[in-house]
């Protein structure tokens, strides 16, 4: 009996020996998914560094280009501007038009919300407005947000934006480049995710709306205005997109690190995301920001990505159009010019793959049509405007 045991045990060793190893690479080879055989079309050409994409009913598209101007695609035609924009559009580097989002009610109340750098050289700030369009003209125009106090970079402005649930507004906010250490401070809407209603006004359920942070500094006036209960989460650098996933109930942002360090964050309310006291990416002159990569209260990024691949637009895909897709996160990239797919088991990354590389131009931005094709924005003085379907 023992005898026949211990050969049994035997076996039963040698066998999950030899089996282990294949099971755990079935598993890990059956969790990286492929997309199946897909079609690049392109749509439109001869945008002006297009920057953001809506889709307005009866296949209309709302495009934005930075340099300015704003126009619709009709059946691949691209319209003449569209007026009614701000005079005080701050075009320069990476300053000018930026997103243009819908309200989610847009077709009971047309509200069409626009981000854009404003001002001059010595006086700039990333703002807010929302506007109804009829045929080619804004009108109702209301500016909902100045970003304070103003600064004179011409960069990092950042400018994404997405809606929640309950029709609040999250705005990303750069550091304005020369300005991180007012990423960490609560008396400055610079390095910020910040949150407001449609119509503007505070939600009263914002993380610092009721810390009444009141400012010593006399000398200046425009930081002594209490900002702080304008702010959802802090601690960020020049955030390049910004998406609420329906399924998670969670936000996602992604932002550029310096050299090395760019992120994709889960923002929480009244959390800090670290920049500049934690970050792991060096100076462009190779000097350290930081000594710290871990701070107490201060978030770790969800997703590092050193070396730095210049994130741009991300969606969380729930489309119907690609199976594999679905509860996945795509982002594009300016630098490696292709789409990282962050394939998802809940808040677990299980894998990082690229998609698109044939395009080979800088991407902009990433959106998901209501019939479930993806559509992108190459970032060129020729931009264009593709769509990715299901090969029939
Ligand atoms: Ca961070």
């Amino acid at each position: 009996m023992k005898r026949i045991k211990r050969v049994k045990l035997v076996l039963q060793i040698l066998l999950v020996s030899i089996c282990c190893p294949l099971l755990v690479q079935a598993q890990s080879n059956s969790s990286i998914k492929s997309l199946p055989d897909y079609h690049i079309e392109q749509v439109a050409s001869g945008l002006h560094y297009p920057w953001s994409l809506a889709f307005l009913p009866n296949d209309e598209l709302l495009v934005s280009e930075r340099t300015g101007q704003l126009r619709k695609v009709i059946a691949g035609v691209i319209s003449e501007p569209i007026s009614g924009l701000p005079d005080d559009i701050y075009v320069k580097s990476q300053g000018g038009l930026l997103d243009v989002v819908l309200h989610p009610d847009y077709k009971q109340n047309g509200w069409i919300y626009l981000s854009y750098a404003a001002g001059t050289d010595e006086e700039n700030a990333l703002k807010v407005m929302r506007a109804k369009l009829s045929g080619l003209a804004l009108h109702e125009q209301q500016v909902l947000l100045s970003v304070t106090p103003t600064k004179n970079t011409p960069v990092h402005f950042a400018g994404r934006m997405a809606f929640l649930p309950d029709n609040s507004l999250l705005i990303t906010s750069g550091d304005g480049f020369d300005f991180r250490e007012q990423a960490q401070l609560k008396t400055s809407l610079l390095g910020k995710i910040i949150r407001i209603m449609d119509d503007g006004s505070v939600p009263v359920d914002n993380p610092f709306v009721a810390s009444g942070e009141v400012l010593t500094s006399a000398s200046d006036s425009e930081i002594q205005q209490d900002v702080s209960q304008y702010i959802y989460s802090l601690g960020h650098r020049n955030a390049q997109a910004i998406l609420y996933d329906p399924v998670r109930q969670q936000v996602f942002a992604n932002e550029h690190g310096p050299a090395g360090g760019d992120e994709v964050n889960i923002i929480l309310a009244g959390q800090n995301y670290g920049w500049p006291v934690v970050t792991r990416g060096l100076d462009y002159s190779g000097a350290r920001i930081s000594p710290f990569t871990e701070y107490p209260g201060m978030q770790q990024p969800w997703v590092d990505w050193t070396p730095s691949i210049a994130p741009s637009g991300m969606v969380a895909y729930y489309g119907s159009m690609f199976e594999a897709l679905k509860g996945d996160l795509l982002a594009t990239s300016l630098k490696f010019k292709q789409v990282y797919w962050l394939q998802l088991n809940g808040n677990q990354v299980l894998q990082q793959t690229t998609l698109f590389s044939e395009i080979g131009e800088r991407l902009r931005d990433i959106r998901v049509h209501p019939d479930g094709s993806l559509y992108l924005l190459t970032d060129a003085a020729d931009g264009k405007i593709l769509r990715i379907t299901l090969s029939k």
